[in-house]
């Protein structure tokens, strides 16, 4: 399926080990302020790029969403073996039509999301992980997508995390995705950073454990910048 391709672009970690040991961020390791500058800095410019609105939608819009994806998702089966093993436990596609009432609520991402003119994706990428799935880290292929992904998250809430390609380990900020927010992920945050979702048992939150359950994203997303894409 065509969504499928956007985990194309995989950088999934090679020494996880390491990355666990690590939960402090780049100004907890570094000793000299020339460091320290510099860990504020790919702070700094992450967190402008990825920006959480909480309660983005109300509980009866969470519903009206569910109950208009519900019917076709529970026919299709939780896949755990992901071709590039990216992701598990998910089922998903895509849809270009809604109810009147959905279609209000899809706008208003898009009308948040995205700059005027900035073209966009017709199609929105429906993703459902079961309470024990993973997204695993990836960076989504420029070929499939551009530069904003913008995503709301119904049923449960759940930790993103992002991780510096190429610097993962001192790079890295977990962000709380709760139930019924938008994340809007653009520019370094979406270029240059992995985003994955923590299973269950590793969705902790500022020391806080946080109950992952089956989670539906909605997601849109810009077009490809052609130039980058070719
Ligand atoms: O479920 C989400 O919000 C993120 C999905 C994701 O990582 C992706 O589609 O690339």
């Amino acid at each position: 399926m065509a969504v499928r391709l956007l985990f194309k672009q995989l950088n999934i970690l090679k020494n996880k080990n390491c990355r666990l040991l690590c939960t402090g961020t780049c100004s907890t390791l570094s000793s000299n302020k020339n460091n320290i500058d510099n860990d504020k800095n790919w702070k700094e410019e992450l967190l402008k790029t990825m920006k959480i609105y909480p309660d983005f939608i109300n509980k009866d819009e969470e519903e009206s969403l569910f109950q208009e994806v519900e019917p076709y998702m529970k026919k299709l089966r939780y896949e755990f073996d992901h071709w590039d093993d990216a992701i598990h436990g998910y089922r998903e596609t895509e849809r270009s039509k809604w109810n009147d009432v959905n279609k209000i609520i899809i706008d208003r991402v898009r009308q948040m999301a995205f700059p005027p003119g900035m073209p966009q994706l017709r199609y929105v990428h429906v993703l459902d992980l079961s309470a024990e799935g993973i997204i695993k880290p990836h960076v989504d292929s420029v070929r499939f997508c551009g530069d904003v992904i913008a995503g709301i998250s119904l049923l449960s809430d759940c930790v993103m995390r992002l991780t510096k390609v190429g610097d993962e380990i001192k790079c890295r900020e977990d962000f709380f995705l709760p139930q019924r927010s938008l994340y809007i992920m653009s520019g370094v945050a979406r270029q240059v950073y992995n985003h994955e979702v923590l299973g269950p048992n590793d969705s902790i939150y500022q020391g806080k454990k946080i109950k992952k359950d089956r989670r539906i994203s909605i997601i849109c997303r810009s077009e490809p910048d052609t130039q980058q894409s070719s």
